[in-house]
């Protein structure tokens, strides 16, 4: 059904979404291509929601040429009235004879329609090329559709012997720079960074994105990496935070993820979020999950310490774990990684899959997902 210029065509339409990587939440990252056979007459990508769609911006620098063009798109065409108007209506008014997308918009505002749009007024369509790298493109938005919960990545750094602190509780630095600078990316690729109040008061982080900090190839490619701050959610059930940290008067969002709110002010950045409790008084997370949802936050970032982690993981909203260790020894009277306890039949192992596995800096990054099967 597809041919290999196809192929090279929605490839090109991938990269091209992935220029809007760090910019585009709670939109997905789409790209477009619109060629004549060989010879590309628009493209376009979508950079930040409330911008024009990718399909706009290729329509836009093909002009008259897309009359009789195929499109390359890496998501269906929309179909409905959103912050901007439906795709679909532009590609059939330009003229377009063909378009080819790489997978449907789970988007129930969508899901369908934009394929139906395109296909009544005598296009052709076809759905399915390189679908699974576009599904890559868009893990959180698309769990968020799907499932009403966001995609979750734990971050884990400890040295190789799976140890985060001191039995002083000293911890800096574990990792290298480099690998704190990796950090820094996923953050910036992210809707939320979730953590909790016992880290706050610990460390008074900033949970920020500091383009200083995002590396050279980060800056030079993606210039406005840092346009937009994630939302940072602190999870603090004893109403713990106060004004007076740091984080509270940084630039962005922080919502307080909390069992009652207080009364005391707040800067208007800052916004309390009541969620329900299980009987031990701990915060519900799978309930935080679905509020964190419902405010359109597609992926959390989780950098908290081992309680969270457990706590997480033991909830089953863990969707991926990244795992960044040094080449340090740090004993077995160190802390550990994650709070797991009473595990005890291996039956009961969170069993892991490794996807992936690479050198930053003199640290190795382990990417793995929970083990379903
Ligand atoms: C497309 N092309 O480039 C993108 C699409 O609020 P709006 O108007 O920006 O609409 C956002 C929704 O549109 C988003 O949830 C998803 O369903 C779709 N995104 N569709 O045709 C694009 N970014
Ligand atoms: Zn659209």
């Amino acid at each position: 059904m597809f041919s290999s210029l196809d192929h090279a065509m929605m490839q090109r339409a991938i990269t091209l979404a992935k220029n809007g990587q760090f910019t585009t939440a709670p939109n997905p990252n789409v790209g477009c291509v619109i060629a004549h056979g060989e010879e590309i007459v628009g493209e376009g990508y979508h950079y930040q929601a409330g911008q024009p769609h990718a399909e706009v911006f290729a329509l836009r620098a093909a002009g008259e040429r897309a009359r009789g063009a195929t499109a390359y798109v890496t998501l269906e065409p929309c179909s409905h009235y959103g912050r901007t108007p439906p795709c679909a209506e532009a590609l059939v008014k330009a003229g377009v004879g063909r378009v080819v997308c790489a997978m449907v918009d789970p988007n129930p505002k969508v899901a369908g329609r934009g394929v139906t749009i395109l296909q009544q007024a005598g296009i052709e369509v076809q759905v399915g090329l390189l679908e699974a790298d576009a599904l890559a493109l868009n893990k959180g938005f698309i769990q968020r559709m799907k499932t009403g919960r966001p995609f979750v990545q734990l971050k884990l750094a400890a040295s190789l012997d799976g140890r985060t602190a001191l039995a002083n509780g000293k911890s800096q630095w574990i990792t290298s720079a480099p690998a704190r600078a990796d950090v820094q990316c996923f953050r910036a690729k992210a809707g939320a960074i979730l953590s909790t109040s016992a880290t706050v008061l610990a460390d008074d982080p900033s949970l920020n994105v500091r383009w200083a900090d995002l590396g050279e190839t980060v800056q030079q490619h993606y210039p406005e990496a840092n346009l937009r701050q994630p939302v940072r959610v602190i999870i603090d059930s004893q109403n713990r935070v106060t004004p007076a940290h740091r984080l509270v008067s940084l630039p962005g969002k922080t919502l307080l993820a909390r069992a009652n709110a207080d009364t005391q002010t707040w800067p208007e950045d800052v916004q309390q979020l009541e969620v329900a409790t299980e009987a031990t008084g701990q915060l519900d997370l799978v309930a935080l999950m679905e509020t964190l949802a419902a405010q359109d936050i597609n992926h959390v970032w989780v950098e908290a310490g081992a309680g969270l982690a457990g706590g997480l993981l033991k909830a089953g909203l863990v969707d991926e774990l990244i795992v960044y260790q040094a080449p340090k020894l740090m004993g077995s009277d160190s802390r550990g990684l994650i709070d797991l306890n009473g595990l005890t039949e291996m039956a009961e192992v969170p069993a892991l899959a490794i996807t992936d596995v690479r050198m930053v800096g003199p640290d190795i990054r382990i990417t793995a997902r929970i083990n379903t099967t």
